[in-house]
């Protein structure tokens, strides 16, 4: 769909048509639709833009992945089709891997979000195919399927539009779980070690900025830091 430049809402018509043209290329589930509309919906309320809250989260969420020893960022349908080139950005400045990890799992979307992010750039993306060899325990969905060089030896995870099973099943195996949502309510954001509560289209540049930055470390609280983001929220920012 061509867009008039002058559109007073362009930016959010843009990334509606890119995940339009992602659920007719294969890589987004139409779930993914609706998801990124309840997205919408908190991205209003926080102004469409990313607050100090979230710039907190962002810069212990680096700190946090450059001092790991195995970071992986986790990779669905939306996050594939929003953000394919920044992710591979950042992977490359943290030297992070990149895993394909779908709720709504099938191969041949699988396969298609692989060859897209080879196509942006990638030089190897694990977690597709009989590279899922390895299971997270307590986890039913079929997201339990991990790469055992990936998400299996990982010990802290970037994930985006996550479902809270995930998180859980996650920190529960001692790893640090990092999340982008934007509905701070969510289990994900509640049970994250680290929740960047802002759009990921956003958040993904100013996650490359600071891991060029190298933020040092600062005490961060991600109850306190959601409970002031929720504040925000009610209060209209
Ligand atoms: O590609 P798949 O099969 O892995 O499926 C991906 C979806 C997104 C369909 C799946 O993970 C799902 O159903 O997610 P949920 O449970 O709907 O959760 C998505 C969360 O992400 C919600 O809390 C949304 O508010 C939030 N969200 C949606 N769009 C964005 C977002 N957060 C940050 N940036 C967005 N653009």
């Amino acid at each position: 769909m061509e867009i008039p430049s002058t559109h007073p809402r362009i930016k959010s018509l843009k990334l509606r048509q890119k995940l339009v043209d992602g659920l007719r290329d294969g890589i987004v589930d139409p779930a993914g639709l609706i998801a990124h509309g309840r997205g919408e919906a908190f991205d209003y309320l926080l102004g469409e833009k990313t607050t100090d809250e979230a710039q907190k989260a962002i810069k212990a969420a680096i700190y946090a992945l450059q001092h790991a020893a195995n970071p992986v960022i986790s990779v669905n349908g939306n996050s594939a089709a929003l953000t394919s080139k920044e992710i591979i950005e950042l992977s490359n400045i943290l030297d992070a891997k990149i895993e394909v990890n779908l709720f709504h799992k099938s191969s041949e979307r699988e396969k298609k979000i692989k060859q897209k992010l080879l196509d942006a750039g990638a030089t190897k993306v694990y977690g597709v195919g009989v590279d899922a060899s390895e299971r997270i325990p307590a986890l039913e969905s079929n997201r339990r399927k991990v790469d055992p060089r990936g998400i299996h030896a990982s010990d802290a995870i970037l994930v985006m539009l996550e479902d809270g099973d995930r998180t859980e099943a996650l920190t529960a195996l001692g790893k640090k779980v990092l999340a982008i949502d934007l509905n701070p309510l969510s289990r994900t954001a509640q049970k994250a070690d680290i929740s960047i509560v802002d759009n990921i289209s956003r958040a993904l540049p100013e996650l490359i900025k600071a891991a060029r930055e190298k933020p040092k470390p600062t005490r961060y609280n991600n109850k306190k830091n959601l409970k002031q983001t929720i504040d925000k929220m009610r209060a209209g920012i």
